[in-house]
């Protein structure tokens, strides 16, 4: 007997872990590098399915879909490269444009257009991000809480993701979220290696899955 139902994995609930290809002229991307080395791994009760999305507007959304439909994950976490920042992003929201400051891998670079032009100004994400910024501090990681994932392919993927859980039923509980990376050592400061991102991101699965509720930090409490 061959085939998915044989595959001892096959029951499991699984995470989407996505990653971006490299854009804008750079040879890697730190967020791609990362997730594969979480492929296959075990975290609290689920199978990590790392994928790959395109840095290209509408198609990284189709393929997102696509990877809904096939792995039915009970969580997706998002994640892509910024150059600049120097801590792990955990994204609050989502918002509804895309305002291109380089072409796409496509060579497309909307500029002030809706992602959906009928869905809201924005969505937040449904993962615990207080939870998960307490535990990587904790772990003794660089991480931050960012108010905006900007307005290019990742913000763009970010609304697209969030669009789909809140309006197709199918999706009803999946919670849904985004985190930036900063670059690799060999690509430029602010830098993290990517097997701290990766631990990182692993942190932070493990988190959003044992908190379906987030937390409240008081002022203060992390520095
Ligand atoms: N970062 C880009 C798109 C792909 C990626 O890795 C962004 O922040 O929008």
């Amino acid at each position: 007997m061959t085939g998915a139902n044989t595959d001892p994995f096959a029951r499991q609930p699984c995470v989407l872990l996505t990653g971006f290809d490299p854009f804008g002229g750079q040879p890697i991307n730190p967020s791609w590098q990362a997730v594969q080395m979480l492929h296959g791994a075990a975290v609290s009760g689920h199978r990590i399915v790392a994928a790959q999305l395109p840095t290209v507007f509408g198609q990284s959304v189709q393929s997102l879909h696509g990877l809904l439909c096939q792995h039915r994950p009970t969580l997706v976490l998002c994640t892509g490269q910024a150059g600049g920042r120097g801590a792990l992003s955990l994204e609050r929201v989502a918002i509804n444009v895309e305002d291109a400051r380089i072409p796409d891998n496509a060579g497309a670079q909307p500029v002030d257009v809706p992602v959906q032009p009928d869905g809201p100004a924005a969505y937040f994400t449904t993962l615990p991000i207080k939870a998960m910024l307490a535990a990587l501090l904790a772990e003794g990681l660089r991480a931050e809480v960012s108010q905006s994932a900007g307005t290019y392919v990742c913000n763009h993927v970010f609304y697209g993701l969030m669009h789909l859980l809140a309006t197709d039923a199918q999706w009803r509980g999946v919670r849904g979220g985004m985190v930036h990376v900063p670059w690799l050592p060999q690509q430029g400061q602010p830098s993290m290696p990517a097997d701290e991102i990766a631990q990182g991101l692993r942190i932070a699965i493990r988190t959003a899955l044992t908190h379906r509720a987030d937390i409240r930090l008081e002022a203060g409490a992390l520095s």
